[in-house]
């Protein structure tokens, strides 16, 4: 985004020049799906989309918000009443956001905000966090409040908990607020202790939008969310983090047969990432690569989050790279992008089986994205 035509729009909105910008970007999970909420391990990345808020200070107790991308559509609303916006849903992010902010920090005032974004929506990548932490942040920095990256994670989850009404975990949030340029970033989401890690020069972070939008991913998130919680409380652990397979195999009898495959997904997947994140470190994509294709298998087999699409792009990818490199499905499922991380000789390659392939198999036209991982929220 170019900060000038932001600056100038504001102006035009406002009558006056943004005070400051703040940006919070978007994710791409290289490994750890559905963990998050069960205290496991995730892999994520920052990447180059995300959204950008232009700010100034009001003197009144307002929040004047307008939206570029929903054709200008403003929403106003008083820091003292903060209530569900039925009509504009994208606003419900920003007054979320807001409402927990004011709970948490109250010592802030009204604002003029101009928002724009370029995470493609709908697609797994984390428009919504990305949208609620440039918020965040904007505030923060406007009225110097003391509100750190994992604070602004934790209340822009709870937005989404509480007043979206999506009962996500912590992953996007914090990745948006806390990532760093070049890395990737292992969170562990029962300490929310991090480690980044560098991703390796040689390869490339290609993500590949199978443009099925997700349907249904509400309730069925919200039911993956319960089946887990099912199974956790049958291993009588307080959550998956802390089951085994032998616990897992020993209580197999007694478990419905779709929460036993729910339960070995969490576990295997918080295995793979850690042994992902580790071999990424030491150099051995072939490790890598591996654990992202059981990753796959897990998640279409026993979580059963994948659609067709997706798997065949994950298919005829996963043939162009061999053990080079490493394919799976990223973000909540049921639609959405594939990531794979892709030597460098051989994005050209995986570009064009995707477009010889891609169209005629599935009635789909697939949009890609080559990435840079990049910095957290930043004003
Ligand atoms: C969505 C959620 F918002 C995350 O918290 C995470 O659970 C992810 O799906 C699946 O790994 O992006």
């Amino acid at each position: 985004m170019d900060n000038q035509v932001l600056s100038s729009n504001f102006e035009t909105h406002y009558g006056e020049a943004p005070a400051l910008i703040a940006h919070a970007p978007g994710r791409v999970n290289i490994i750890g799906e559905h963990t998050d909420y069960n205290e496991g391990f995730v892999f994520p990345a920052a990447i180059n989309f995300g959204t950008w808020v232009a700010a100034t200070k009001r003197a009144d107790n307002d929040i004047v918000v307008t939206a570029m991308d929903y054709e200008n559509q403003q929403n106003q609303f008083s820091l003292s009443d903060i209530n569900y916006d039925e009509e504009q849903g994208w606003a419900n992010y920003v007054r979320g956001v807001v409402k927990v902010l004011k709970e948490a920090i109250p010592d802030f005032g009204g604002a003029n905000l101009l928002v724009t974004g370029n995470v493609p929506q709908g697609a797994g990548l984390s428009s919504s966090a990305s949208f609620e932490v440039a918020i965040l942040k904007a505030l923060s920095a406007l009225y110097e409040l003391p509100l750190d990256g994992v604070q602004a994670a934790l209340l822009g989850q709870k937005a989404e908990n509480t007043f979206v009404g999506c009962s996500c975990g912590i992953m996007d949030q914090l990745i948006s607020a806390m990532g760093n340029e070049g890395m990737a970033m292992l969170l562990d989401c029962q300490s929310l202790a991090i480690e980044h890690s560098p991703l390796p020069d040689s390869h490339q972070i290609v993500i590949i939008n199978s443009n099925v939008k997700r349907g249904l991913v509400d309730s069925e998130y919200n039911l993956r969310r319960q089946q887990c919680e099912q199974g956790a409380s049958l291993l009588g652990v307080s959550s998956l983090r802390e089951a085994t397979m032998e616990m897992l195999e020993g209580a197999k009898a007694h478990m419905p047969e779709v929460v036993y495959r729910r339960a070995k997904h969490i576990v295997t997947e918080n295995a793979r990432t850690l042994a992902a994140s580790q071999a990424l470190k030491a150099g051995d994509i072939e490790t890598v690569s591996e654990a992202m294709a059981q990753s796959h298998i897990s998640m279409r087999d026993d979580f059963e989050i994948t659609v067709r699409p997706i798997d065949y792009l994950v298919e005829i990818i996963g043939e162009v790279l061999g053990k080079s490199g490493g394919v799976r499905m990223t973000g909540g499922g049921f639609g959405g992008c594939v990531v794979a991380l892709v030597p460098t000789d051989k994005v050209e390659a995986v570009k064009q089986v995707v477009a010889d392939k891609y169209s005629d198999e599935t009635g789909y036209s697939a949009d890609i994205y080559v990435c840079t991982a990049t910095q957290g929220a930043f004003a």
